[in-house]
């Protein structure tokens, strides 16, 4: 029999990630989908099967983290053998405006599919995966952060996610659960939310290279992450729950770099030099040079003739609305324990990271601009 999971959160970049990796071992995939009033399956609709397709492997259903009743009948109707508690309000920024729902989903959310387990009599059978966060340490206690690193969240995002870590812990320990706590590094990808600021940098850069747009705007530069990539995480994910034993983990590549020098590496794989100058509100980038072959190659030669005649414009600003009240400074993971045990190791690193994404979103935007150059009449519902 193929082993059957259960994703919450499939929508999502991980959640894609994971459920395209999970169909290639075999098992038989579920999803929880929220209603909304678009599509909103955009990054799993190359794995859609037909509800008429016989034997299918990919399964969605509609959800709700805040909707008790739904997330213990569709446990009890599948009987999981694996859950990956991926869904969640997972902006920080945004968690600031809207703290109760933030805390609602993301951590009353995972208390409600620990106790459907529960009820349901699934312990023995259902292993579960918390998506925990190297927002936890917050103000940082220790550098790098690893499993024994003190918490200290800085966000009602980070504070809602203390509460599932801890809860998921308490069910552990109260009830002999197998769950396990993935204390996850930034990771990114093509298929990252645009407002998470790598996937900001990338998207912008590679409009700016096709002068769709002239600057971009961001908050705190100086804000380190350790980042890696979406795919190496969501094996990590699997890896976890393979274990005979629940634990926690941390994920990441023990490597950090500023927003600042992402922006300059996003530039860089193109073939754009940019120098930042100036200091807090007026800090601005400026191009300073740019490598022909390079950006032909990567943007195109008819975009080269139009942004080389930009060498000596800024490119990217500072706007105070996108820092935090609270922020979160310097991130950097120790990922020993996962590699030990885990065997796991990323076969992604920064560069090849910001490549990735830099290709994802040049195909994207060079599409946006034929469409804009007439290429397809934009439908106006107001006509
Ligand atoms: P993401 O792209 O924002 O995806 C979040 C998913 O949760 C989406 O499928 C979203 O649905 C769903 N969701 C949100 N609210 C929901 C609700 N009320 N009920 C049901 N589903 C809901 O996040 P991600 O980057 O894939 O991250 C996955 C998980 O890992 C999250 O829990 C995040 O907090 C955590 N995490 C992420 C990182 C990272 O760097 N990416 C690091 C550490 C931990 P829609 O598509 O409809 O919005
Ligand atoms: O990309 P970010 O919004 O990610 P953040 O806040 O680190 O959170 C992400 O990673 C967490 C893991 O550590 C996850 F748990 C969480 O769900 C999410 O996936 O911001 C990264 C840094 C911050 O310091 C922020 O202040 O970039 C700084 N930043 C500077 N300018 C900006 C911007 N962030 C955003 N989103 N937009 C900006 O314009």
């Amino acid at each position: 029999m193929p082993k059957t999971a259960l994703i919450t959160g499939i929508t999502g970049q991980d959640g894609a990630y994971l459920a395209e990796y999970l169909v290639k071992q075999g098992y038989v995939v579920h999803g929880i989908k929220r209603r909304s009033s678009s599509f909103n399956t955009d990054r799993i609709d190359h794995l859609y099967q037909d509800p008429h397709t016989e034997n299918r492997n990919f399964i969605l259903h509609y959800g709700d983290m805040t909707d008790s009743l739904n997330l213990t009948r569709i446990i009890g109707d599948i009987q999981p053998d694996e859950i990956y508690n991926l869904a969640a309000q997972s902006h920080v920024k945004v968690s600031f405006d809207t703290p109760e729902y933030t805390a609602n989903v993301d951590g009353l959310g995972t208390l409600r599919i620990l106790e459907a387990v529960r009820m349901l009599n699934l312990i023995s059978k259902t292993r579960i995966y918390q998506a925990s966060t190297s927002e936890l340490y917050g103000l940082v206690q220790e550098v790098p952060q690893n499993e024994k690193t003190p918490f200290y969240p800085r966000s009602p995002y980070a504070v809602a996610k203390l509460y599932a870590y801890w809860i998921s812990v308490n069910y552990r320990e109260a009830y002999g659960m197998h769950v396990s706590n993935g204390i996850l590094f930034n990771h990114e990808s093509p298929v990252r939310g645009e407002t998470f600021v790598t996937r900001k940098i990338t998207r912008a850069v590679s409009k700016i290279a096709l002068s769709n747009q002239r600057e971009l705007y961001l908050g705190n530069l100086s804000a380190k992450r350790d980042w890696g990539h979406a795919k190496d995480y969501v094996r990590a994910m699997y890896l976890i729950l393979q274990q005979e034993k629940p634990s926690d983990y941390v994920i990441a590549t023990g490597v950090t770099t500023s927003v600042r020098e992402f922006v300059r590496l996003a530039f860089a794989s193109i073939g754009v030099d940019v120098v930042f100058t100036g200091e807090g509100l007026k800090e601005t980038a400026v191009i300073t040079a740019v490598d022909k072959s390079l950006f032909c190659q990567k943007v195109s030669e008819e975009a080269y003739d139009k942004f080389v005649k930009r060498i000596g414009e800024v490119v990217v600003g500072v706007d105070p609305n996108y820092f935090r009240p609270t922020e979160v400074d310097l991130l950097i993971g120790d990922p020993t324990k996962s590699k030990t045990k885990l065997g796991w190791e990323p076969e992604y690193d920064l560069h090849a990271l910001i490549e990735d994404m830099m290709l994802g979103d040049m195909i994207l935007m060079k599409k946006e601009d034929y469409l804009m150059k007439g290429g397809y009449r934009v439908l106006n519902y107001f006509e």
